[in-house]
């Protein structure tokens, strides 16, 4: 039928009339209506990384309207960086997995119900059990909610436990705990001289903490901060020393040997608290500041310089910790963690205000649940703990990296992965990829992060940290504070996909599996009980969106019955770790080389940071993030001004990195391309690449292939000591265009 124009404009408004909004209807109404609309405001903390800030979501006719945060909670001081803004945002990206998958093919999966997929993965799940033990099933994890996949695992009775850590920082806590029995935290508030190595607050942000450096340096206190690059911590310093990267552990030991061989250090602290003393000193007296500058390119007299200082201001001064930034990243990382335990043992700074304190902790209370027949667990696959492979690695923290292996061993048949992207944030994703060929591979993410793409069976997807309620969780941790605090999630929104919280998860998995009631309460009932002992209801939770304990944290060096208490075999600070010792290796740290070395023209050491406003691989598909990399062309490697003149390379070109991946009888020529940032705040010896980006993730659409990854360059190794990674053990070749 012809439709004449009259009839089709005369439909046109009958269609238009039958769609009509309501007569009052005019955009400024909208707008009014908009804004008037009432606004809940709901306590939840962040989940764009580990520092779990404290902010209130403001939520309007149902969609997320504005974050900010809680000016109370310690770690954050009512602030909140970009990358939460961004990750909150995320709520609504696009490329969220909305509903249960299972894989049919490469890149290929087909959704699935809830249910059929409780009821396939229970099944091959108790298949491989009762073919291959319960040892071969591994839980592969961020950390965080360890509670119920290890009531899962205990149920079976599996030890794998295993967490990300071993890409983080596994040779510090290793260290502090088997040398201090604890993880001391920097007292920033009181300190009046502070060296920061490998550790920048303003980069791998914790806001809490750039907030107390910079009331610090308004009073006063002296900022020093050693890392081969221009930070953006060095740059609110008094000092910045560029390390030749790789050589921290000198660096420490020359400090150590000034303090010593001048006397400076704290003799009282050391009779009284210190065990192994004399087998440092023995190992280390040779090793003076002028040796330990002769590696590291900090001339001996700063180094002297430095410790002097240090032990002026001592107890009220520190060499801060540190996280990631060295302690993943060396053959040395174990001894580089443990030299820095001894640095300020000698300085007395142990227990005192202004040098180290305990982590602020609240005493949370918990659920008791009725006791269960377990069967006794097998052994461990990943090699971690006394009596296997890595008897020094911590259990608690474990292997993450070399699952390809254990899976090609047959150790592990059947692998959950929970909040961890390993194919982009472990090493070597070509290797990791092979994860995929286990029984069963389960994936519980909130994004079609490369894990779930390229490896999982399964993809289970969690409720965004949005819409659901997670225990209560301590502020505390990596920066003292005097009073301990407690923050927790609240809903704020309601899911927007078929997916569902973890708890809720393993409840359908454990049912199938006719696991009865391993789980018999809800988050809600879990959250009140841990908040019971500290006076705390939900309610008041809600309220308030974050708790103080009433007790401050006091000074003092631990004692029992007169002597000293650290958790640790003496009760002292131990210098020598006689675990250590294993196979002729010392109990204390003694210079240790690194693995391997740039030589010639075009050779650089592959160093990598966080940058303010990415995380991980998390972010890396956030449109508000990535704008913030686009606009500052964030994406480049850096070079040393003079090295990039040499090979021609100017501020801006492309360039071929290259290196050879060796591992176990295998090699592998990697060859990527970046663009280049031109600069002379880097040490000439290494490039940096910032370290978000990478994406390889199809399905990952704003971020996919930009930027490098320094994984994609490194081998899957394991730090024989913690198990850490050795991610900078990598030299790359480089070469200008293509
Ligand atoms: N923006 C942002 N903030 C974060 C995170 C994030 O992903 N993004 N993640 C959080 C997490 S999980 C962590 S672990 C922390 C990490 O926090 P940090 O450990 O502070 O972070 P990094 O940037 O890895 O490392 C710190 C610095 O070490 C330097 N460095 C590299 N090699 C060497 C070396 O050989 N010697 C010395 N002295 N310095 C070296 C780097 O140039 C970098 O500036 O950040 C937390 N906060
Ligand atoms: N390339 C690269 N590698 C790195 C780092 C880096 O900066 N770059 N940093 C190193 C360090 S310091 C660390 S701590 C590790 C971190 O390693 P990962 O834990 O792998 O880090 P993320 O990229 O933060 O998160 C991984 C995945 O968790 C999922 N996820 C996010 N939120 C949730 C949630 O609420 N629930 C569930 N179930 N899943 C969620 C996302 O889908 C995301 O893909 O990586 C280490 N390796
Ligand atoms: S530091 Fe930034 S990303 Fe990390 S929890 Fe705090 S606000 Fe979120
Ligand atoms: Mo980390």
């Amino acid at each position: 039928m012809l439709i004449s124009r009259r009839t089709f404009l005369k439909a046109g408004a009958l269609a238009g009339a039958a769609c009509a909004v309501p007569a009052a209807f005019d955009f400024a109404s909208f707008v009014r209506g908009a804004a008037e609309a009432p606004v809940t405001r709901i306590p939840s903390t962040c989940n764009g990384c580990s520092t779990n800030c404290a902010l209130w979501a403001l939520v309007k006719n149902g969609r997320l309207w504005k974050l900010e945060g809680v000016p109370r909670a310690m770690k954050n001081e009512g602030k909140l960086c970009a990358r939460a803004y961004g990750v909150a945002a995320d709520v609504y990206n696009p490329d969220r997995v909305t509903r249960p998958m299972k894989r049919t093919g490469d890149n290929q999966f087909s959704p699935i119900s809830w249910e059929q997929a409780f009821k396939e993965i229970a099944d091959k799940l108790t298949k491989i059990i009762d073919k291959d033990t319960a040892s071969t099933v591994a839980w592969l994890t961020h950390g965080g909610k360890e509670t119920y996949a290890q009531m899962l695992l205990d149920e079976i009775g599996s030890a794998n436990y295993i967490t990300h850590y071993s890409t983080c920082f596994t040779s510090k806590t290793n260290a502090w705990d088997k040398m201090a029995g604890a993880q001391l935290t920097s007292d920033i508030d009181r300190a009046r001289y502070m060296l920061f190595c490998g550790r920048n607050y303003a980069g791998g942000i914790m806001p809490g903490a750039m907030r107390k450096i910079m009331r610090a340096k308004d009073r006063g206190a002296k900022i020093v901060v050693v890392d081969p690059r221009l930070c953006e911590l060095a740059k609110v310093a008094d000092e910045w020393l560029p390390i030749r990267p790789g050589t921290d552990l000198a660096f420490f030991l020359g400090i150590a040997h000034t303090l010593v061989s001048e006397k400076l250090y704290d003799e009282k602290f050391v009779r009284e608290y210190v065990f192994g003393f004399e087998e440092f000193w023995n190992a280390n007296r040779h090793f003076t500041a002028e040796k330990a500058a002769e590696l590291c390119d900090i001339p001996a007299a700063k180094i002297r310089e430095i410790a002097r200082e240090l032990a002026k201001n001592a107890p009220a001064a520190f060499l801060e910790p540190g996280y990631h930034g060295l302690h993943n990243h060396y053959a040395s990382s174990t001894r580089i963690a443990q030299a820095n335990v001894i640095v300020n043992a000698l300085l007395g700074n142990f227990y005192k205000h202004g040098g180290l304190m305990p982590a602020a902790s609240p005493k949370f209370g918990k659920l008791t649940l009725p006791k269960r027949l377990q069967p006794e667990k097998g052994p461990r696959a990943d090699g971690a703990g006394v009596g296997n492979e890595y008897p020094t690695v911590e259990t608690g923290r474990g292997i993450a990296q070399h699952m390809p292996d254990l899976i090609a061993a047959g150790k592990v048949k059947a692998l959950f992965v929970y909040h961890f992207n390993p194919l982009r944030t472990a090493p070597d994703p070509e290797y990791q990829k092979r994860m995929v060929k286990a029984d069963l591979v389960v994936s519980i993410p909130v994004s079609w992060n490369e894990t779930s793409v390229y490896a999982a069976h399964y993809i289970l997807p969690e409720h965004y940290y949005l819409e659901r309620m997670d225990a209560p969780k301590s502020t505390g941790g990596n920066i003292a504070y005097d009073y301990p605090q407690a923050v927790m999630r609240f809903p704020a929104l309601k899911p927007l996909h078929d997916t569902r919280h973890l708890l809720d998860i393993l409840k359908g998995i454990a049912q199938e599996m006719k696991i009865d009631d391993l789980y018999p309460f809800t988050v809600e009932e879990e959250a009140a009980a841990m908040l019971r002992p500290l006076g705390a209801t939900l309610e008041t939770m809600r309220e308030s969106g974050c708790l103080e304990m009433p007790e401050a944290v006091k000074p003092g060096f631990p004692m029992k019955d007169g002597k000293p208490a650290l958790g640790t075999t003496t009760g002292k600070v131990e210098f020598t770790v006689g675990a250590f010792k294993l196979h002729g290796r010392m109990g204390v740290p003694v210079w240790t080389p690194p693995l391997v070395s740039p030589k010639g023209d075009n050779e650089f050491r592959l160093i990598h940071g966080k940058q303010p406003w990415h995380s991980h691989s998390v972010t890396s598909n956030s449109p508000y993030l990535m704008a913030v990399t686009k606009s500052y062309n964030g994406s480049r490697m850096w070079m040393n001004r003079g090295r990039a003149d040499k090979l021609g390379i100017r501020d801006g070109d492309e360039a071929t990195v290259e290196a050879r991946i060796e591992y176990k009888g295998e090699t592998r020529t990697v060859s990527k391309r970046v663009a280049v940032k031109v600069t002379e705040m880097l040490h000439p010896e290494c490039v940096w690449v910032p370290s978000g980006y990478g994406n390889f993730s199809p399905r990952q659409t704003v971020g996919y292939q930009q930027g490098v990854n320094y994984n994609d360059f490194a081998p899957a190794r394991v730090e024989p000591l913690s198990g850490g990674c050795m991610v900078q053990e990598v030299i790359v070749t480089v070469r200008k265009g293509g």
